[in-house]
C-alpha cells in the first residue's frame, strides 16, 4: 500500500525527558503504518536511554535505528555544565554531520521531526532539502507560550530587590498571566549563559517550521493551545498539535512481576504515595534526609526514588551512605526506596498508588494525568514552575511556593509531612484528579484528539 511511503525521521536530543516522548510518538507513528528512521546519539549519556533503545527496538524491529556516532568533546565538560546540556550543545555543532548520514536514506524522507534544542541548526539543513521540519516540544504548551515570548522580555529583568513585591509581566497565552519572574529560573537572566543564548536564538525560528508537536491535551490546556493555534503567541504561527498524553510503551506493561509490584499489590487502595524527581535530578543530600523523615512523620506507606548523581552511570554508592544507616532501617517497614530506574507509569497506575510527589517534569505530570493521580508539586529547575503552577489552577495537586527552587533551601522533613498528607487526604484534588484523567483518556481514545491529528497528518504527509 501507499501507506508504507511515508517516511519520518526522528532527531531527539539527550535524556529521558526528551527519548521518552520522542519514541511515544514514534510508536503512534509506527502503529499507524509509517515508516520510521530515528537519529540515535551515540553514546547515550545515562543507561537508561541505551535500555529504552534497545526495548523499543525489540518491539518495533521496523524501525530503522540510524546510529550517530558523536566526535569526542575535544575537552572534557567543565564540571559545572550539566552533561545533558553540554551533549546538546556538542549535538548543535556537530549538525553539519547530518547531511551525509541521511543522504541514502529511503524511500524518500517525507518530514523531519527534530528536538525543539536543536531547533536552528536543524532548519539551516532541512530547509536546503527542501523538508518539512516539525519539532517536538517536550514540555507543556504554557511553557511553549513563555518560550516564544522570552526573547522580548529577554532583556527587562528588573534587579533583584528582596524587599520588593514580586514583580511579573504578562505572556500571552499563558492561563496564569502575569507570570512572575520567579517562575523563571534566574540563570537565564544572567547574560550571555549558554541556554539563554539557546532560546533567543531558536525561538523566533519557531515561525519557520511546519508544525509544533506538544504531548498535552485540549481539556487540560485549551487556553494556551487556542492562544498558540489563534496566532496570538506566535508570530506567522506554525500550526500546533496536541497528540497526547502519550501513552505509556506496551512494553513497560509486561514485565509486571517484580518486588515492588508485589509490594505495591499488598496494599490498600490509594495508600502509598509515590516520590520521584525524574532522571536528572540528584537532590542533596541533607534535602534527602529530611524527605525521608517527611515520609515517615506522613504516616503513609510509600516508593521513593532516590538519585544521588545527576547521571544514572555515576551512581556508585549505596542508599546507606546516602540518606544514613538509620533512616534507612526505620524506613523498611513503611515503604520501598529504591536506587534503580523503576517503572514510574506501572507505579502511578497501580490502585494503591494515591500521592505523586514531583518534580513537575513534563513527562511525569501527563503520565500523572493518565491516572488521576494528585499531585505534590515540587519544581525543582527549568520549566518545572509553570508546570506547578498549571497542576495547581487546574485544582489536581498543591504546591507550596516558599520550598523555592531545588537546593535554594532545606525543607524540613515536618513541612514535607503535612504536605503529603494533604495530597493524600484532600478529597478536591481526589475528584479534580478523576476530571483531569477524563480528559486525558478521551483525547487517546479511539477517534479522539490524537488519532484523528496524527491521521490527518499522515494523510497530508502523503500528498
Ligand atoms: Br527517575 C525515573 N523511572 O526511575 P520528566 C524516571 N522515569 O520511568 P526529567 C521512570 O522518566 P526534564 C525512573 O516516567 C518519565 O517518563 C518517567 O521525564 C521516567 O522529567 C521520565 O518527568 C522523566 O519529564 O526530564 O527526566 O527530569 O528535566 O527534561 O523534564
Amino acid at each position: 500500500s501507499d501507506e508504507s511511503s511515508v517516511h519520518v525521521v526522528m532527531f531527539p536530543s539527550a535524556g529521558m525527558g526528551h527519548l521518552t516522548p520522542f519514541l511515544r510518538l514514534a510508536s503512534l507513528l509506527l502503529n499507524n503504518h509509517c515508516k520510521l528512521t530515528l537519529i540515535t546519539p551515540l553514546p547515550t549519556v545515562s543507561h537508561a536511554e541505551s535500555q529504552l533503545l534497545s526495548h523499543f527496538h525489540s518491539s518495533f524491529p521496523q524501525l530503522n535505528l540510524l546510529p550517530f556516532h558523536l566526535p569526542p568533546p575535544p575537552s572534557p565538560p567543565p564540571i559545572s555544565v550539566d552533561p545533558f546540556f553540554h551533549r546538546v550543545l556538542t549535538l548543535r555543532n556537530s549538525i553539519h554531520l547530518i547531511p551525509p548520514l541521511i543522504s541514502s536514506l529511503s524511500p524518500p524522507i517525507s518530514i523531519f521531526i527534530s528536538d525543539i534544542f536543536l531547533v536552528t541548526p536543524l532548519l539551516s539543513i532541512t530547509q536546503k532539502l527542501s523538508l518539512p521540519n516539525y519539532t517536538l516540544f517536550t514540555s507543556s504548551a504554557a511553557m511553549l507560550c513563555f518560550y516564544s515570548h522570552f526573547p522580548a522580555i529577554a532583556h527587562s529583568k528588573p534587579d533583584d530587590d528582596d524587599d520588593a513585591p514580586e514583580i511579573s509581566f504578562p505572556v500571552p497565552g499563558l492561563p496564569f498571566s502575569p507570570l512572575p519572574y520567579s517562575y523563571i529560573p534566574p540563570i537565564i537572566f544572567q547574560p550571555n549563559t549558554i541556554f539563554r543564548n539557546q532560546i533567543i536564538e531558536d525561538s523566533p525560528n519557531l515561525s519557520k517550521l511546519h508544525g509544533v508537536f506538544l504531548n498535552t491535551f485540549e481539556s487540560l490546556e485549551s487556553h494556551s493551545l487556542k492562544a498558540l493555534n489563534d496566532g496570538q503567541v506566535i508570530e506567522n504561527k506554525p500550526p500546533v498539535y496536541a497528540v497526547g498524553p502519550f501513552l505509556p510503551f506496551e512494553f513497560e506493561k509486561k514485565n509486571t512481576s517484580t518486588q515492588l509490584s508485589r509490594w505495591l499489590d499488598d496494599q490498600p487502595i490509594g495508600s502509598v504515595v509515590y516520590v520521584c524527581f525524574g532522571s536528572r535530578t540528584s537532590l542533596k543530600r541533607e534535602q534527602m534526609r529530611e524527605i525521608g523523615n517527611g515520609l515517615m512523620r506522613s504516616g503513609y506507606k510509600f516508593v521513593w526514588v532516590v538519585k544521588d548523581k545527576i547521571v544514572d552511570k555515576e551512581e556508585q554508592v549505596g542508599l546507606g551512605e546516602v540518606l544514613g544507616v538509620e533512616l534507612v532501617e526505620g524506613m523498611k517497614e513503611k515503604g520501598l526506596v529504591v536506587k534503580e530506574w523503576v517503572d514510574q507509569t506501572e507505579i502511578l497506575s497501580h490502585k494503591s498508588v494515591g500521592g505523586f510527589v514531583s518534580h513537575c517534569g513534563w513527562n511525569s505530570i501527563m503520565e500523572a494525568s493518565l491516572n488521576g493521580v494528585p499531585i505534590l508539586a515540587w519544581p525543582q529547575h527549568g520549566d518545572q514552575k509553570i508546570n506547578a503552577e498549571l497542576v495547581e489552577i487546574s485544582e489536581w495537586g498543591i504546591w507550596n511556593k516558599s520550598w523555592g527552587w531545588g537546593g535554594e533551601l532545606v525543607v524540613k522533613g515536618d513541612e514535607i509531612g503535612d504536605a503529603i498528607k494533604e495530597i493524600m487526604e484532600n478529597e478536591l484534588l481526589k475528584d479534580k484528579a478523576m476530571k483531569v484523567k477524563e480528559g486525558a483518556m478521551k483525547a487517546m481514545s479511539i477517534g479522539g484528539d490524537c488519532e484523528v491529528t496524527i491521521q490527518k497528518l499522515i494523510q497530508k504527509w502523503k500528498n
